[in-house]
């Protein structure tokens, strides 16, 4: 039988979610770089653009998408090993969580990356050339510019600074800019005490074992802000308990031992304790205005936009994955971030779980996100659904919207 393999990269943000949850869930899987002539042959073709990462299951199908990668995995894990708590609150913390770790740290995660060159660039530059070009001399490069690999060290140097182009340009649309640097720093600090806090009494979010938020927080805090020279060092400096839930998230082991003897499971009685309140508080202010601001604007735009119907490609073409800027205030700033439509796939992700609690969950749910500002994660909607299908995401059924007028 055919192993899995994964199309990932080790500088990338999201490839480090699906990685750390196949290592977790003992999942056997070969890694292979988008710089393996099989990905643009192959791979490229099907998902019908160039993205990462992307699962190659045992039968040969394509899966792109962390979410549904992991969703394909944990449907077959009984639940004392699922990465989904039981239906009630924690599943659906859970689930808030995996948004805002996989949305809502782009600001310090790029910040962190692209405006610190001269200790992160001879690094990240490697990352990105050895990613991107076999180091056989294999490979060809076509996404932009065809690069000729068997040029070496010289082309593994272009197809970095070409991709490095693109990726540091992300930085100003994601509402990192002169302005906001300071607070871009305050808040990643801030965050970083707050989850080393939470650490220091859990080995995971949720407990004893990984769920979904603990996925979700690998994203942005894998690559970028503890293996990038700049941000690896804060990490260690400030928050070794974070950097420890790091290690341990790339570990196939439970790899708990410092906290004695835990049982791999979830905090009892499904409850949420007082430093994950407090770190959910954090979010609320950190995040509930931006999805606000994206619920609102996708809305808009999709009532000026009445020709789309079900079934259309978001944005009109599968690599295009923001509708346009949208305007928010962001901690005191005002900013203009792209605007996302799958993000609208991880709040349906949040109020299925709700639907799925009973009506004294919901409750407990409705007062622990309410009194974190974050209770619109449980009702926000544009007058559309996002749905994915074949890889893309398209326009799904038409909804009653609930937006923050
Ligand atoms: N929602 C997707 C996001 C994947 C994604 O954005 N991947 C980045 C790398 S971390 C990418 O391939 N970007 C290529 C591009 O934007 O051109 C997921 O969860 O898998």
């Amino acid at each position: 039988m055919e192993l899995p393999v994964l199309y990932a990269m080790r500088s990338s943000l999201y490839s480090a979610k699906a990685r750390s949850y196949l290592i977790k869930q003992r999942i056997d899987y070969v890694e292979r770089p988008p710089g393996d002539p099989r990905f643009p042959a192959d791979v490229v073709p099907q998902i019908g653009r160039w993205i990462i990462p992307v699962l190659q299951t045992a039968d040969g199908e394509l899966i792109q998408d962390t979410c549904d990668i992991i969703d394909y995995f944990d449907a077959e894990m009984p639940p004392e090993r699922s990465a989904k708590p039981p239906a009630g609150v924690q599943n659906i913390v859970a689930r808030v969580l995996e948004m805002f770790g996989s949305e809502g740290l782009m600001r310090p995660a790029l910040h962190y990356r692209w405006n610190f060159d001269g200790l992160n660039m001879p690094f990240v530059g490697e990352d990105f050339g050895r990613g991107l070009m076999l180091q056989d001399g294999s490979s060809t490069f076509a996404f932009g510019p065809e690069i000729d690999g068997s040029k070496g060290a010289a082309a593994r140097a272009e197809v970095s600074t070409f991709a490095a182009d693109r990726m540091r340009a992300l930085t100003l649309d994601f509402g990192v800019n002169p302005e906001t640097i300071p607070e871009v720093e305050r808040s990643y600090l801030e965050f970083l005490a707050l989850l080393s806090a939470h650490l220091e009494t859990t080995p995971y979010l949720l407990g004893g074992r990984p769920t979904l938020g603990d996925f979700g927080f690998i994203a942005p805090l894998y690559a970028h802000l503890s293996r990038d020279p700049e941000p690896s060092l804060i990490m260690k400096r400030d928050a070794w308990p974070v950097w420890r839930w790091v290690e341990r998230m790339n570990s196939p082991i439970i790899d708990t031992g410092e906290y004695g003897d835990v049982p791999s499971e979830l905090f009892a009685n499904d409850s949420i304790p007082p430093t994950l309140v407090t770190l959910l508080e954090y979010i609320g202010r950190e995040f509930a205005a931006e999805v606000e601001a994206h619920v609102g604007f996708i809305d808009n735009w999709l009532a000026e936009n009445d020709e789309v119907t079900e079934g259309d490609v978001v944005g009109g073409r599968p690599y295009r994955r923001s509708l346009g800027l949208v305007t928010w205030n962001w901690h005191g700033y005002e900013i203009s971030t792209n605007a996302i439509p799958y993000r609208l796939l991880h709040l349906q992700r949040i109020q299925e779980a709700f639907e799925a609690a009973d009506a004294s969950a919901q409750a407990t749910a409705r007062e622990l996100l309410g009194g974190a500002g974050l209770g619109g994660l449980l009702e926000l909607k544009a007058r559309r659904r996002v749905v994915r299908s074949d890889n893309r995401e398209l326009w799904g059924a038409q909804q009653q919207p609930v937006v923050v007028s």
